[in-house]
């Protein structure tokens, strides 16, 4: 499309353990696929915690389920405005299931945000400092529908011109994020990456099993992708051995693919920000104590305890970590 770049599959990214390849990679098309990423025994530490978790939230009503043929991603709430949560569970047409908050879930977990191997790649699309924004898994089953070409910082505002009307920041949502819709042209200006995401194959993954849909080259496209002029899209799915991590620009149209095959995907997604934006999930009230209890300096900061530029502050902006259980100034008066 106008949008987008041409290519030849053999053109585009292959598994490769050659970060600067990698991030050559991640300029040109939007994503690489960085080879080995997590050692074969971690794989399968996260793989086994993950099945057991899920089928623990399953069996306890408590599994959010996406990807059935009538369900609307990202639509939460119905007319009047209600949250549905109802929406996202099996008896409403979700096969796909979501694992969130994935720090509070085990050890494996844990040990699997000690891998640094692709902070360099996160660091050569976000900068010096970033954060976790989500920490989740997503088990791609057999029957799950593609999900809708998204990008994952929809909420990003797009470049403005002077004297041109724009969307307030706060009126955005998942539906709607500019006040013309899509743009007929190619814009001349692109708004930066905000987000970097990791997602590691626990399994294997493929074109048949729900291997990640990604449109080569289009985080370069300056807008969102749109259902109707982007329904014909050339998509690539992504493929490669368990192990193997697919590191997205932001930017990138994508979604999960849909899974034809008679076996469960499972995959983990690390989504980093910018320090200067509001994570997904709300780590600072949501971890758990005995995770923040023996999280390390570099945990906590991922977590987005550390004080950035006087921001995440609960007080005191010379500060370098907030204390959850920090006894805060309250009211004081003077006899
Ligand atoms: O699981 C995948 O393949 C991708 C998931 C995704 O695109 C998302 O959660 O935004």
């Amino acid at each position: 499309m106008h949008y987008l770049p041409t290519w030849t599959l053999d053109d585009l990214p292959k598994p490769t353990k050659d970060l600067g390849r990698a991030k050559a990679d991640v300029d040109v098309w939007g994503y690489c696929l960085l080879k080995d990423a997590v050692p074969m025994s971690v794989v399968e530490r996260c793989r086994y915690r993950l099945r057991e978790q899920a089928a623990a939230e399953k069996e306890r009503g408590l599994a959010f389920e996406d990807g059935g043929k009538d369900q609307q991603w990202g639509d939460f709430k119905d007319h009047n405005g209600r949250v549905r949560p109802e929406a996202f569970r099996a008896e409403n047409g979700g096969i796909n299931q979501r694992v969130w908050m994935l720090a509070n879930k085990g050890q494996a977990f844990l040990d699997l945000l000690e891998f640094d191997l692709w902070d360099d790649i996160i660091g050569h699309v976000l900068g010096d400092k970033f954060i976790i924004h989500s920490y989740t898994a997503n088990i791609a089953k057999p029957g799950g529908m593609a999900m809708p070409l998204h990008i994952d910082q929809w909420w990003s505002p797009e470049p403005t011109s002077r004297g041109n009307k724009y969307l307030p920041v706060g009126s955005f949502t998942r539906e709607r994020f500019n006040i013309d819709g899509p743009q007929k042209a190619p814009p001349a200006m692109l708004a930066p990456p905000a987000v970097s995401n990791v997602l590691i194959m626990l399994d294997a993954m493929t074109e048949a099993n729900g291997g990640t849909r990604l449109v080569p080259g289009s985080h370069l496209a300056g807008r969102h992708p749109d259902k109707v002029l982007d329904a014909e899209v050339n998509t690539i799915s992504a493929e490669g051995p368990p192990g193997c991590a697919i590191i997205t620009d932001g930017r990138i149209w994508h979604g999960t693919g849909a899974n034809r095959t008679d076996t469960d995907r499972n995959a983990i997604l690390i989504t980093y920000c910018g320090p200067q934006y509001r994570p997904q999930e709300n780590y600072t009230i949501g971890i758990r104590s005995e995770v923040l209890s023996g999280a390390s300096e570099r945990l906590k900061e991922l977590l987005g305890f550390r004080v950035w530029c006087g921001y995440g502050r609960t007080g005191d902006p010379t500060v370098d970590f907030v204390e959850p259980a920090a006894e805060e100034i309250g009211e004081l008066k003077n006899d």
